[in-house]
């Protein structure tokens, strides 16, 4: 959607909660993170939430977003965002928390927040960009590299054998998370079904329930070294093969 502006330029119409003067964005064209933030935006937007939320960014791509929203932020170290969101929503559960972070961050050096955040059902959102590599830092394998895929670090593709298979998150956090959790998988190749997730993660949140995760199948065209035809055609056939979107728990509705 567009809009005219006073000098009659045409702008695109950015969610209430972007920050406009920090766009355009810093990330590489045809990235997936912005498309994932946008989702996030509008589903703030049309939740109320602003003023009520405090966003984490970890260190990766995902810290680019540090000026993103016109709302309360706090960058961590890398892996960290999990259990700073998770400190604040404790000391002021009044709080709207968001804990945004990519594969690394969340399944490598995060992990155990992760798993514990999970088991605990910390009431808190969190939100995974899964570009199947470490984009930041040039494209090394990350844990959710697919099975005979080329990086850096793997340049004759992911050898299951020696590196095991990549991490399914939204299975392991369904799989440990008590009652009241929301786990769900979406892509950047359906926006408009991921931002239903996020914004059901996030009425999960306001709602008192217990923790809600989305994975969010996105692109890093930049380290894959494709061009768009090869970027949308491995991110809704590859990757949507190995990792399958759609909803994985949703909580019990509430009695009475
Ligand atoms: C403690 C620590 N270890 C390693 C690094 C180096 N480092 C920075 S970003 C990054 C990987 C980021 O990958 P991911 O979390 O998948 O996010 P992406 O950039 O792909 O969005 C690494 C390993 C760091 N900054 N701090
Ligand atoms: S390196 Fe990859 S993940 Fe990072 S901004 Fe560029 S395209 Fe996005």
């Amino acid at each position: 959607m567009q809009e005219l502006k006073e000098n009659n330029v045409l702008q695109p119409a950015m969610p209430a909660s972007w920050n406009e003067d920090t766009k355009a964005h810093k990330f590489c064209p045809g990235c997936g993170h912005g498309i994932i933030l946008k989702c996030l935006g509008e589903a703030i937007d049309e939740l109320g939430i602003k003023g009520k939320m405090v966003f984490g960014c970890d260190i990766g791509c995902s810290l680019l977003a540090w000026d993103f929203f016109n709302v309360d932020t706090v960058q961590t170290h890398h892996g960290r965002t999990t259990p700073v969101i998770t400190g604040m929503k404790r000391a002021n559960p009044d709080i709207i928390g968001v804990a945004y972070m990519g594969d690394g961050g969340g399944y490598a050096i995060g992990s155990q927040h992760l798993f514990n955040a999970a088991v605990r059902g910390e009431k808190i959102t969190i939100i995974l960009c899964n570009n199947c590599n470490y984009g930041m830092t040039g494209g090394q394998m990350a844990p959710t590299t697919l099975p005979g895929m080329k990086t850096e670090t793997t340049p004759y593709g992911r050898d299951v054998e020696q590196a095991g298979y990549p991490t399914k998150g939204p299975e392991m956090v369904a799989a440990v998370a008590p009652e009241g959790a929301y786990v769900a998988r979406g892509t950047i190749a359906n926006p408009r079904q991921l931002k239903g997730f996020i914004k059901k993660a996030l009425q999960n949140q306001i709602d008192g329930n217990g923790i809600s995760f989305v994975e969010c199948l996105s692109s890093c065209p930049t380290n894959w070294r494709t061009n768009a035809k090869q970027t949308w055609e491995f991110v809704e056939k590859d990757m949507a093969q190995f990792f399958k979107v759609g909803e994985l728990r949703t909580p019990q509705p509430k009695e009475g």
